[in-house]
C-alpha cells in the first residue's frame, strides 16, 4: 500500500510505535500500545510495559486526566472486558467518556474477542475496528498463536551459504555469516521466550543460547537430546537468566536422566516421533507454560523434524553470498524431507533484507 496515512492511520501508528517500546517484555501477554488524542492533537500515550503491569489504554488514561472526554481513543488490540490480573479496560474507557474508540484488531483470547467493541458500543461509544490490523497482527504473532491455539509460535533459524550449506564437509561452520547477521540472530533470541537447538548442535559448537544484545532478554534454552549425550559441562546447562530444559525421549538411559537431575537440570521424557523425542508434545508442554516463542536454531536434524512435523510458523534464512558445494556438505535442513515439490512448504510473505553482505530471507509457512 502506498500513500499519506491518513489522520487514523498516523494516530495508530503512533500507538503501535508505542506497543513496540515494550520490546517483547510482556510475555505471554501481547504488547499493546494506546493514543489519546482530539482532531489530530495528541493528548496521551500509554502502553503494556510487563505481564500483571496496567495494560495499555489504562496507562494513556491516567497520562491523560480529564482531557479523554469527548476525545478518540487508539488502541492496537481490542480492549478488554474481563477480570483478569487487572479489572477490565472497558470499565475504565466507558467511565472515561470518550467519543470514539479506533482498534486495530479483536483480541483473539477467547475471553475478550469481541466482547470489548460490543461492551464499548453497548454504553454508546463509537467503535471502529481494522486500522493497522495486519501491522498489529504481526507486531503479536507470538501471543496471536498461543492464545489461540496453546502453542507457541515457531520460527526456524538457520544460517548457511548460498547454496544452503551450513558447514564445509569436514565440519567447518564458524562463521558462515557475517558479523552484521550475526547481530540479528541475537535479536532474535532477545525476542523469543526459548531457544532450541538439538543435541549434534551441543557437541560440535557448545553455544552458550544467551542474548549478547544490549539489554536484550534472555530466553530459556532447551536441548533436544534422545538418548542424553549432553555433559552436564555444556555451557548451555549452565546456571544463568531464562533457566534450561532436557527434552529427551526413552531410549534415554536412566541413570543419565537421574545424573542430569542430581545436578538440577531439569529433563522431560517426551517419546515419540522420528528422532525420538515428540517435537509436538514438547510444543505443547511449553505453550502450556506460557512459553509464547519458540526459536529453533538447528542444527540440520531436529530442523528436519520440526519441518517433518509442521511445526514451523516463520523461516529466518541467513545467507551469505558463498557456495561450499561437494556431496558431502551438509544442507540446513535434514529429516525426512518432502515426497515432492507440491507438498514443500512454500513460504508466504516473504521478505528480503541484506545484512552486511549476506541476504535475510523471512517467510511464513502456509498451512
Ligand atoms: C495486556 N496488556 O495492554 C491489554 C491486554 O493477564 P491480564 O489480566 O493482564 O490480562 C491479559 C489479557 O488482557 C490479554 O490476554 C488480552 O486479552 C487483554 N488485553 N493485555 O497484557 C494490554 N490491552
Ligand atoms: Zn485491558
Amino acid at each position: 500500500m502506498t500513500g499519506a496515512p491518513s489522520a487514523d492511520e498516523a494516530l495508530m501508528d503512533a500507538a503501535l510505535a508505542a506497543a513496540r517500546s515494550a520490546g517483547f517484555a510482556t510475555s505471554p501477554n501481547p504488547m499493546v500500545g494506546c493514543v489519546i488524542a482530539r482532531g489530530a492533537e495528541l493528548v496521551a500515550t500509554g502502553f503494556h510495559r510487563k505481564a500483571g503491569d496496567a495494560h495499555a489504554e489504562v496507562d494513556a488514561l491516567a497520562a491523560a486526566g480529564e482531557r479523554v472526554r469527548g476525545a478518540d481513543v487508539f488502541v492496537t488490540l481490542e480492549p478488554c472486558a474481563h477480570h483478569g490480573r487487572t479489572p477490565p479496560c472497558v470499565d475504565a474507557l466507558i467511565a472515561a467518556a470518550p467519543r470514539r474508540v479506533v482498534v486495530a484488531m479483536n483480541d483473539p483470547n477467547p475471553r475478550v474477542n469481541g466482547r470489548g467493541v460490543d461492551a464499548l458500543r453497548a454504553a454508546g461509544i463509537s467503535v471502529e475496528v481494522g486500522i493497522r490490523a495486519a501491522e498489529s497482527q504481526r507486531l503479536n504473532e507470538y501471543y496471536v498463536k498461543h492464545i489461540s491455539t496453546g502453542l507457541p509460535f515457531v520460527t526456524a533459524k538457520f544460517a548457511a551459504s548460498l547454496d544452503g550449506r551450513i558447514a564445509t564437509a569436514g565440519g567447518e561452520s564458524q562463521w558462515i555469516t557475517s558479523e552484521a547477521s550475526r547481530a540479528v540472530a541475537h535479536r532474535l533470541r532477545h525476542s523469543n521466550d526459548a531457544v532450541l537447538v538439538g543435541i549434534n548442535t551441543v557437541l560440535a559448537d557448545d553455544p552458550a543460547l544467551t542474548t549478547r544484545f544490549e539489554g536484550g532478554r534472555s530466553p530459556l534454552r532447551v536441548v533436544v537430546d534422545s538418548t542424553l549425550r549432553i555433559p552436564t559441562s555444556a555451557r548451555m546447562l549452565q546456571p544463568g537468566p531464562g533457566g534450561v530444559l532436557v527434552a529427551t525421549s526413552a531410549r534415554a538411559n536412566p541413570h543419565d536422566v537421574a545424573r542430569l537431575g542430581v545436578s538440577g537440570i531439569p529433563v522431560e521424557v517426551l517419546n515419540g516421533g522420528p528422532g525420538g523425542v515428540d517435537l509436538p508434545a514438547l510444543m505443547a508442554l511449553l505453550g502450556s507454560r506460557d512459553v509464547i516463542s519458540v526459536l529453533i536454531e538447528g542444527g540440520a536434524t531436529v530442523l528436519g523434524t520440526a519441518f517433518d512435523a509442521g511445526i514451523v510458523d516463520k523461516v529466518v534464512a541467513m545467507l551469505a553470498p558463498r557456495i561450499i558445494g561437494g556431496a558431502a556438505a551438509p544442507g540446513a535442513v535434514g529429516g525426512a524431507g518432502v515426497p515432492s515439490l507440491a507438498a514443500s512448504p512454500l513460504l508466504g510473505d516473504v521478505s528480503v533484507e541484506t545484512v552486511g553482505p549476506d541476504l535475510v530471507v523471512t517467510g511464513y509457512c502456509v498451512r
